[in-house]
């Protein structure tokens, strides 16, 4: 890889000395090795193997054989300049069970891991649970169980002790809104369910199994970095009919504000709580305090504005596919996503870098007490091909010139953020979409399984190198 720009290089738009520069991954999607050292199953292995769950009947068994390519992997980290990683555990790699027994293979790998980034003079970022839940555990119920929340704790208090000397940085949940919703009301993730109370249920014990962790670990050692990593997305109407502004407020306050106020003030919003009714009976007295646990940061995964717009009411289109309400907001009855803009990614996700800046200034306005952020996750889709040897992504240096712009702007607006990890690393297994969907900033041919970084990958050196936006 060239060397790319010097730091004493101009740039149009500059960010504060220390900020942070990284890529993030999650074990299910480039890890594969799925039989290898022990390992147990997680729900994305049912899941995945089940007929009709992802496209074209993909799996993550190999994805980008990450697990037995680690040495060539952290190499290629060191290449791009990172200065940390972010990367998932799989849970059922080191507790094959979910509890009890440790398979020590399994956690050397994450020692292993560990180790070299620090030889690199790379950060880790440990992700606790980004969604491969142990099937063991789902046979107990999954989190739609309070027992799962204890042995999450217990699984959080191993990798404090075994990592945490040398990786204090530790999130315990990646997107719990996606592992509720998709998972078990719309059935579009693992572990497949159509049950808005299980959904609720699941939202809930996520964020209380996150507030037990917390503690856990703490009680481990007292020099950790703990945070969370949540998906907040604006709700906005667009097109015709319009979206009602209760439905979106109400899909406002199940995907932002039920995270947030539940973590930083303690509470749930009382007009969601409302909607819920009996949804939400495995909310019990004395856990929302236990959730609002103290933290050292909050990472944040941001994308894209969602929009939608209202149900035609026309009785001859009742029933048309793109008039059906969305499913994975329990009781929002009454919207529908709103068709794809001209300006979209290859996932059909609306290019939407101004409304990423007013999220960030939001959430700095309604919480006084926002922890440090992270942007954990950003990034864009796009099929690009490698030909003669190069993968010519114009169109993801575009995307994130613009997001990374209105980044900095929003950090001019007063919102501390500290760090940004850019999604993906590498091409890897996108849930559902298989292998479709191409994310990263290294392409990965998953027939050979080779590597090339793609011309981001250059250009998100230089801007790591810079500490800022080529001019
Ligand atoms: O690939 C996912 C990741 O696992 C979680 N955040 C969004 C990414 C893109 O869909």
């Amino acid at each position: 890889m060239s060397q790319g720009h010097s730091s004493e290089r101009t740039t149009t738009v500059r960010f504060p000395e220390g900020f942070l520069w990284g890529a993030a991954t999650a074990a299910y999607q480039i890890e594969g090795g799925a039989e290898d050292g022990g390992r147990g199953r997680s729900v994305w292995d049912d899941f995945s193997h089940t007929e009709g769950k992802v496209a074209h009947g993909h799996t993550g068994d190999i994805a980008c054989d990450h697990y037995h390519r680690l040495d060539e992997d952290l190499a290629l980290m060191a290449d791009l300049g990172l200065q940390s990683y972010r990367f998932s555990i799989s849970w059922s790699r080191v507790l094959p069970g979910g509890f009890g027994e440790v398979n020590r293979e399994g956690l050397d790998f994450y020692h292993r891991l560990v180790d070299g980034l620090l030889a690199r003079g790379i950060v880790p970022n440990i992700t606790l649970f980004h969604w491969d839940l142990p099937s063991a555990l789902e046979e107990h119920g999954g989190f739609r169980s309070r027992d799962t929340v204890h042995w999450f704790a217990d699984y959080a208090a191993l990798i404090a002790r075994e990592l945490g000397d040398r990786a204090p940085m530790i999130a315990t949940f990646n997107e719990p809104w996606c592992y509720a919703y998709l998972g078990h009301a719309d059935g579009h993730h693992a572990p497949g369910l159509r049950d808005d109370k299980a959904a609720v249920t699941v939202a809930h014990h996520q964020l209380l199994a996150h507030g037990l962790a917390v503690d856990a670990m703490r009680a481990e050692r007292n020099d950790l970095s703990l945070g969370i990593v949540i998906n907040p997305s604006l709700a906005r109407s667009e097109g015709e009919p319009p979206a009602p502004a209760d439905a979106l407020r109400r899909i406002d306050g199940i995907q932002n504000r039920w995270w947030f106020d539940a973590l930083l003030t303690g509470q749930y919003p009382a007009d969601v709580m409302e909607g819920f009714g009996a949804l939400a009976d495995a909310v019990l007295p004395g856990d929302l305090e236990q959730i609002a646990r103290p933290l050292d940061w909050i990472g944040l995964n941001c994308y894209f504005d969602s929009l939608f717009s209202g149900l035609d009411p026309d009785p001859a289109q009742a029933g048309a596919p793109g008039n059906q309400p969305v499913l994975s907001f329990p009781t929002v009855r009454s919207v529908r996503p709103a068709p794809v803009r001209a300006e979209h990614t290859d996932m059909g996700w609306p290019i939407t870098p101004d409304g990423f800046r007013e999220l960030l200034v939001r959430l700095h306005h309604d919480y006084p007490d926002l922890p440090p952020v992270y942007v954990t996750e950003n990034g864009c889709a796009y099929d690009d091909p490698v030909v003669d040897g190069v993968c010519d992504d114009q169109r993801r240096i575009a995307f994130l010139t613009r997001y990374l712009t209105a980044l900095r702007a929003a950090m001019d607006d007063g919102v501390d953020v500290r760090g940004y990890y850019q999604w993906s690393l590498f091409d890897n297994f996108e849930w559902a979409f298989g292998y479709d969907q191409r994310f990263g900033l290294v392409h990965v041919d998953f027939d050979t399984l080779t590597r090339t970084p793609k011309a981001s990958a250059h250009w998100y050196r230089g801007v790591v190198a810079a500490n800022g936006l080529p001019g």
